[in-house]
Formats: structure tokens, C-alpha cells, sequence
């Protein structure tokens, strides 16, 4: 299983600021430990951070034909981006939504999310682990190619 692990604008500041809603552990440890779980089973992770909406777009479209699952925080742009939606339907990889805190407790602006239409999955307010469950998901399979 080839893995792409898509983080979204800011994500690249974890551990720095406002621990309270997103945690103590670094970017960089985030991906130590999805590469840990990924080689427990049998996956391939490959990582992509951009605070870029249209590198986020670019990175969705090069899972085409390569990846088997892609794992998607999306950062802020869940909440107002419709390119990231149709790249996601476009390419028909198996996709799920991670975010670490739960947005749909938070402020009202963030219960929208445009990318959830084309997800698989949802998986939040769970920090680190989220990740980690989204990739047990995928490996587990299951899910049928959107083309
Ligand atoms: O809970 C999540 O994972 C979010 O996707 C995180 C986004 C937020 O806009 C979404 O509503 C929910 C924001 C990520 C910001 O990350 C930071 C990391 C360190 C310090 C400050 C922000």
C-alpha cells in the first residue's frame, strides 16, 4: 500500500503554538510515527506539507495511478476550498479526512468541510492518533477506485 500523507497550511507549525487544541508533538514527529505504524503494515508513507493551496492540488493529482490511499488534513482550506474537493473526486484515490481537533465543536465557520463529500472517511479530534487510524483504514481496504 503506497500511502500519501497530505498536511495543509500551518500544519508545519505543530508543537509550537496553541498545544491546547493541537498537541505537544512536532511535524516532524508526526511523521516518525505514521512511518512507524506504516511499517508495522507493510505501507509505504510518503509526506507532503504546503501552506499553498494549488501545491496541495498538485500533490492530490499526483496520487493518480500511483498511490493506493491518501490521508488528507487539509488545514484550512477544509473549510473554503472546492479545488481541493474536485482534485480529490478527480483522481478517485481512496481519501480520508484527518484533522486533529475536532472543527465541528469549534467556531461555526469551521463545520463546513468541502472535502468530506469526496472522502471515504472522516477522522477527528483525535490528534496524533488520527492519522494512525486513518492509515489502519486504508490498509484495511476496501474501498472502491471513484474511476
Ligand atoms: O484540527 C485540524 O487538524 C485542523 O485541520 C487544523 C487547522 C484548522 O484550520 C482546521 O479548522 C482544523 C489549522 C492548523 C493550524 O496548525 C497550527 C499548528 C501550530 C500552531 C498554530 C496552528
Amino acid at each position: 500500500m503506497n500511502i500519501l500523507v497530505i498536511n495543509g497550511p500551518n500544519l508545519n507549525l505543530l508543537g509550537i503554538r496553541e498545544p491546547e487544541i493541537y498537541g505537544r508533538g512536532t511535524y516532524d514527529e508526526l511523521c516518525a510515527l505514521i512511518r512507524r505504524e506504516a511499517e508495522a503494515l507493510g505501507a509505504e508513507p510518503e509526506f507532503f506539507q504546503s501552506n499553498h493551496e494549488g501545491a496541495l492540488v498538485d500533490a492530490i493529482q499526483s496520487a493518480y495511478g500511483r498511490m493506493d490511499g491518501i490521508i488528507l488534513n487539509p488545514g484550512a482550506y477544509t473549510h473554503t476550498s472546492v479545488a481541493l474537493l474536485d482534485a480529490v473526486k478527480a483522481v478517485g484515490v481512496p481519501t480520508v479526512e484527518v484533522h486533529l481537533s475536532d472543527p465541528d465543536t469549534r467556531e461555526p465557520f469551521r463545520r463546513i468541510s468541502y472535502v468530506r463529500a469526496a472522502c471515504v472517511a472522516t477522522v477527528k479530534g483525535r490528534g496524533f492518533q488520527g492519522y494512525l487510524d486513518a492509515l489502519r483504514l486504508l490498509c484495511r481496504g476496501g474501498f472502491s477506485r471513484g474511476r
